[in-house]
């Protein structure tokens, strides 16, 4: 089994290469030049015809969404409990977070950060405004939830959906109101970019800013 991750610095494809890290497994991460459109190079579009990343080939099979890969990654090593069992208890909020997390927060994060693509550049500071009103919607009742203490988004055990939170609250540092407004998803913040796995895959990526 060989991994090779499609990625680029402090993007979506982050939470992959944090959870690979975390999982101790061997991995190849390839850094695209987005400055040089390396997304949307032929080659590329073959590995992920959307133009995105991340992309995870494994063993000669590419394969993308970051939701999934982070789902599929927890499926692949059942040993880490990063995904509750089919039939668990715990398992339909697991899905409903991955789901509310990938379908709702990821989408506005990116209409924030290409707001141009939302209704045209004349429209972009409109467009951002809406995306960190949604964003925060979500912030809120990710606070209210972790407000009976929980370590993490689902309770005592980290998920595949703290990977992908983690990442998200990064991404809400240049927000109006980042994830630091909110006093339990400040602490869960706090608990999750203090994971010796975290700050590898910083330093990994070379980013700055929220540390
Ligand atoms: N739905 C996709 C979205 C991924 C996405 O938007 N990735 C951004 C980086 S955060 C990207 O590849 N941007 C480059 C581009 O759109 O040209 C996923 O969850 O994997």
């Amino acid at each position: 089994m060989t991994y090779t991750l499609y990625g680029s610095p402090g993007t979506a494809s982050m939470c992959v290469h944090w959870m690979l890290i975390e999982l101790g497994v061997p991995f190849e991460f390839v850094a695209l030049d987005f400055e040089k459109k390396a997304q949307r190079d032929p080659a590329y579009l073959e590995i992920n015809p959307a133009g995105h990343v991340p992309a995870l080939v494994v063993d000669g099979k590419a394969y993308s969404e970051t939701a999934a890969l982070l789902m599929w990654l927890a499926e692949r090593h059942p040993e880490r409990n990063f995904a509750p069992a089919i039939g668990a208890a715990d398992r339909p909020h697991y899905l409903q977070w991955m789901i509310t997390l990938a379908n709702s927060v990821m989408p506005a994060f990116r209409l924030f950060y290409y707001a141009d693509e939302g209704a045209g550049p004349e429209n972009a500071e409109a467009t951002k405004a809406q995306a960190a009103s949604r964003i925060a919607l979500v912030f809120e009742r990710i606070d209210a939830l972790l407000a009976d203490g929980r370590p993490y988004l689902l309770g005592h055990t980290m998920t595949a959906a703290d990977f992908l939170l983690g990442m998200l609250a990064r991404w809400s540092r240049n927000l109006p109101r980042t994830a630091m407004n909110w006093p339990h998803l400040k602490a869960y913040v706090e608990r999750v970019r203090a994971l010796p796995s975290y700050r590898k895959t910083h330093d990994a990526e070379g980013l700055s800013g929220w540390i």
